[in-house]
């Protein structure tokens, strides 16, 4: 179809070839099916090619008899079995895809614009054209239909690629949220890791020192696990990690606390919006857990199983003081968990953690007084200097 058509875009030189285009003509009146056909066969097209119906409903079963074959229809807008618009309406809904040319006694304006507004390639009335400007009009609405075709198949071409790119898109995006989330997960344990839980401790620590709120902290730590990995081996010490961490994940429910392996046989538990009471309830509830777990720890010198020591600590978050501060007294009370003996949770002090952070800050202002006191000291040796030098006595010879 395409093909044939493209012999139609370039006006014909006299003495071309009869043009073979498939065109249904849907005329009542036998003079103008005449009329037209001596027009067309002026302008060499092949009247053979040409089919010729009387009604619209003879027209619909020539279009579905004729399968794909006919390429252009040209209409009469005045059918014993429609009228108007409608006819056209009635053609073009069932065979949208062959170009339509309106040929009408009718010459109301405002039906021809109408007529091309909804699709109609063009508009002739009858008895004011030529066999020239009929050709002319022929070929055009086979150039425009072919342009809209390419255009339509171009249409879905641009489709089935957008489609492409948003299904690979959202792959990707699929993908990304796997990757991010393999980049936050320990692969020994399953639970977040030392990445994730930094993350999320500073944003913790920001939202609640907008809310005034407290952060607390429990840092855990396997007992004697050295001798645990010494006398079972390292794949089961593994295991016997990967158990804990099994054991411990689920204690904490709130949306937004946050269980971690902090490194190697150390967990950490980051709990927004909880006390130093709460912290420490959670604490026992971490120990009991896993001592349920009664795994058999024989080099341990604490007890016969594996065993957790435990440091909590609290604080309401500043935003001039940096969340590490809170990591440190955690972990100052781990080790003294494990110092009083293992198997133990303790808790940071508040009183004692500010008197830690006076006693610093006391320390670094003296630093500072001597600094300030040396400055001092040597500006004012430096002034003296000359004062020093006049009274040295002139030696005369
Ligand atoms: P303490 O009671 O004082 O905590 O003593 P500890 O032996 O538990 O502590 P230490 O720091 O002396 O030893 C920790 C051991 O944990 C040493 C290290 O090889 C082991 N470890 C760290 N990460 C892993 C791991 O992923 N798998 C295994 N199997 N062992 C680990
Ligand atoms: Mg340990």
């Amino acid at each position: 179809m395409f093909d044939k058509n493209v012999a139609l875009l370039s006006e014909p030189a006299s003495g071309d070839a009869e043009k073979h285009v498939q065109i249904l003509m849907v005329e009542d009146d036998y003079q103008d099916v005449q009329l037209l056909k001596a027009l067309l066969s002026q302008q060499e097209y092949c009247l053979d090619a040409m089919t010729h119906a009387q009604s619209i409903s003879e027209a619909l079963d020539c279009l579905r008899s004729s399968g794909d074959s006919i390429e252009l229809v040209i209409l009469d807008l005045s059918l014993p079995d429609a009228q108007g618009l409608d006819a056209y309406h009635k053609i073009c809904s069932s065979c949208s895809e062959v170009p339509i040319i309106i040929h009408s006694g009718n010459i109301d304006e405002s039906i021809a614009i109408e007529a091309v507004q909804r699709g109609a390639q063009d508009y002739l009335v009858k008895g004011k054209f030529d066999g020239h400007l009929l050709g002319r009009t022929i070929r055009y609405a086979l150039e425009r239909h072919q342009q809209y075709l390419e255009l339509q198949s171009e249409k879905l071409k641009l489709q089935a690629i957008t489609a492409a790119l948003q299904h690979s898109n959202q792959q990707l995006e699929v993908t990304n949220q796997a990757l991010e989330q393999l980049a936050t997960i320990d692969e020994l344990t399953q639970i977040y890791n030392r990445r994730r839980f930094d993350e999320v401790l500073w944003a913790e620590w920001r939202r609640l020192a907008r809310e005034d709120s407290p952060l607390s902290l429990i840092m855990c730590d396997v007992d004697h696990f050295k001798a645990y990995n010494d006398t079972y081996g390292h794949p089961a010490g593994d295991a016997c990690l990967q158990q804990v961490a099994a054991a411990i994940a689920n204690i904490v429910q709130r949306p937004a606390d946050l269980v971690a392996r902090y490194g190697g046989e150390e967990f950490a538990f980051i709990l927004p919006n909880t006390d130093l009471k709460g912290a420490t309830h959670i604490a026992k509830d971490i120990q009991a857990a896993v001592q349920r777990l009664n795994l058999p720890h024989l080099a341990s010198s604490t007890g016969d199983q594996v065993t957790l020591s435990l440091g909590v600590a609290s604080m309401i978050p500043h935003q001039d003081v940096s969340p590490v501060q809170l990591v440190e007294a955690a972990d100052r009370a781990l080790y003294t968990a494990k110092r009083l003996g293992r198997n133990q949770t303790q808790v940071s002090l508040p009183d004692l953690e500010s008197a830690i952070t006076e006693v610093r800050q006391a320390s670094h202002k003296a630093k500072e007084f001597c600094q300030t006191l040396k400055h001092a000291r040597s500006s004012l040796a430096r002034s003296l200097e000359p004062a020093k030098q006049q009274r040295v006595p002139q030696l005369r010879w």
